[in-house]
């Protein structure tokens, strides 16, 4: 079956559905395109919001938003379900893609914020993403240490390494590890696995690197 995923270098929406398809074989059938959003003629007729990640699947048609997208992935691979069939399970797996998903949102969010000239910087919104990433991590690190490392990884675990990966690539100065070791251990694990290290973000080729946050990330006190 025809798949082409409109991708990106960094998104961590993108990063999620590949991790996923890496670790259900499905990633071999899959054809990679770097899509710029801005690219109207390309992305707005797949996705009516003009984001990435985008899939097309042939007979289907266009799937977007990444939750829709992993369903999807999930349905199609062969292999132990990424998201459980039990619905106590499968509800506590999608909560935590929210959350990790969430953390992704903030942020960018904030990122975004902070990389406008310091005085049309409106500080009360990074503070609030501020308290946003803090306690999706300390959230994260309360359910990582729950995660089976011997059974298949689940949806739960990929939008988390998805969000961390976004995470240590944009904020890389974020003092998360100390007050978050459950998360900081599994992190270890995790990004040892093949999916996580094919799937690095990196800058796109021909663009140096972005400037310095005008407000640097910071763990908010409160
Ligand atoms: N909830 C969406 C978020 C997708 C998203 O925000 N993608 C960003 C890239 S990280 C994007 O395409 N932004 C372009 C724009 O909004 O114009 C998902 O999970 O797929």
């Amino acid at each position: 079956m025809f798949m082409r995923l409109h991708s990106s270098y960094t998104s961590p929406y993108v990063r999620k559905v590949k991790i996923l398809a890496h670790e259900t074989g499905l990633w071999d059938g899959i054809e990679e395109v770097y899509t710029n959003p801005a690219d109207e003629q390309v992305l707005r007729p797949l996705n009516p919001l003009g984001k990435i990640p985008a899939l097309e699947i042939q007979s289907v048609g266009a799937l977007f938003d990444s939750r829709v997208i992993c369903e999807a992935l999930d349905e199609l691979q062969d292999g132990p379900p990424r998201i459980p069939d039990d619905m106590t399970a499968q509800l506590t797996v999608l909560r935590t893609q929210a959350l990790a998903d969430g953390l992704a949102d903030a942020a960018n969010l904030r990122r975004n914020e902070a990389l406008r000239p310091g005085a049309k910087i409106h500080r009360p919104f990074i503070d609030r993403q501020d308290l946003a990433i803090k306690h999706a991590l300390l959230a994260l690190d309360r359910v990582a240490g729950d995660w089976d490392p011997d059974g298949p990884t689940l949806l739960d675990q990929i939008a988390t390494a998805a969000a961390l990966g976004y995470i240590r690539f944009r904020y890389t100065d974020l003092e998360w590890r100390t007050p978050c070791r459950a998360l900081a251990d599994w992190e270890q694990r995790f990004f040892d696995r093949p999916s996580a290290r094919d799937t690095e973000p990196v800058n796109p080729p021909g663009h140096p690197a972005p400037p310095p946050q005008t407000v640097p990330p910071h763990w908010p006190s409160d």
